[in-house]
């Protein structure tokens, strides 16, 4: 089996380079200029956060923001454009400190399931079924401050809600260790399956893996995809990578560890990744120190070095990786795919 490879990533992606020691370095880019770009670097998806489309939200009423969702949608027509997915962002406004579906606070609670709602209509009104849940500050920065098992159960009612609300849609769980809580309540992609199966459609609940999140975890972004590849379940990825346990770097992808790359890329295409219309998105990140006019290398690169690493992998001889197999010959194994990664 082969994989069928479209990319996508977010408008977040062309960014000013500020970080939490500096201001920005570069200058905003609005999203009408941004999208333009998508599709001369090979890109035809686009994924959003809710207020990526419609950045005011909170000051408009549901239909006010369907309306503005509906413009967003036509110009990414004009563009020729795919939303991907959209993704509540429920960790900057002041009612999201304590979290979104966690927060201690009942009000702030019900701003986070309202603000959730909005999310799907603006997905509805751009034309996706796809609601991704990065749970950012669901978890603590000290145990003792939420019961966590009441904490699942928070996020799980969630889900249901969101589910209820619009059975059309599916939601993909991204996973995170930390960052910027010291410990999230899912912090692997098999949390994250685990999740759906306390709704009532587990069916509709499934992942998206980020490289930097399952290393940050201390985990292969390869095996986290072979985890849920078994289970039907990854429906997006985030590819990048990152250079030991950081900060999250969402640095290009293969450009710390090309080999921890290639084996993402392989295990994507022996297992028909894109086949049931699947987006590879990239989730990088520019160098601070890069200069305005080429501040979108970062994503371009990422494209590029996945479709060498996929012509690498297709490549090998896999009669002779068998054979090395059945010979358990790990170390000639070994040799050959370093080998192939360098060009022989
Ligand atoms: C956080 C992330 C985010 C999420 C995005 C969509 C900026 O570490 O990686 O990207 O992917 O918010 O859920
Ligand atoms: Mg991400």
């Amino acid at each position: 089996m082969t994989g069928t490879f479209r990319f996508s990533f977010g408008p977040w992606n062309i960014h000013e380079g500020a970080d939490p020691f500096g201001p920005m370095v570069r200058d905003s880019i609005e999203f009408n200029k941004k999208i333009a770009v998508y599709k001369e670097m090979g890109f035809d998806g686009v994924q959003f956060h809710d207020d990526d489309a419609v950045p005011n939200m909170n000051d408009l009423s549901a239909d006010q923001i369907t309306k503005e969702a509906k413009t967003v949608k036509a110009k990414l027509e004009d563009h020729g454009l795919t939303p991907e997915f959209v993704a509540p962002r429920l960790w900057e406004n002041e009612k999201t400190i304590d979290g979104g579906y966690t927060s201690n606070c009942p009000k702030c609670r019900e701003y986070a399931l309202e603000r959730s709602k909005r999310t799907i209509d603006i997905a509805k009104a751009l034309g996706t079924k796809n609601i991704v849940l990065w749970l950012a500050r669901e978890g603590t920065y000290i145990r003792e401050a939420k019961d966590s098992v009441r904490a699942t159960e928070q996020i799980a009612e969630a889900l249901q809600m969101m589910l209820d609300y619009d059975p059309e849609i599916r939601i993909m769980i991204e996973s995170k260790p930390n960052e910027p809580m010291d410990h999230t309540y899912i912090p692997t992609i098999g949390h994250a399956i685990g999740l759906g199966l306390l709704t009532n459609a587990p069916e509709r609940v499934g992942c998206l893996i980020e490289s930097a999140h399952a290393i940050l975890a201390g985990l292969d972004p390869s095996d986290e995809m072979g985890y849920s590849l078994a289970h039907k379940k990854l429906w997006s990825v985030h590819l990048n990578d990152q250079n030991g346990l950081k900060f999250d770097q969402d640095k290009s992808f293969g450009s710390v560890d090309l080999r921890r790359a290639f084996n993402q890329v392989r295990i994507l295409d022996q297992h028909g990744f894109g086949n049931n219309g699947e987006w590879v998105g990239l989730d990088v990140k520019a160098m601070r120190t890069q200069k305005a006019e080429v501040a979108t290398k970062h994503l371009s690169n990422s494209r590029t070095i996945f479709l060498k690493l996929l012509e690498i992998s297709r490549s090998l001889d896999s009669d002779k990786i068998n054979a090395m197999i059945a010979e358990r010959d790990y170390e000639e194994l070994d040799l050959y795919i370093m080998q192939s990664l360098l060009g022989r």
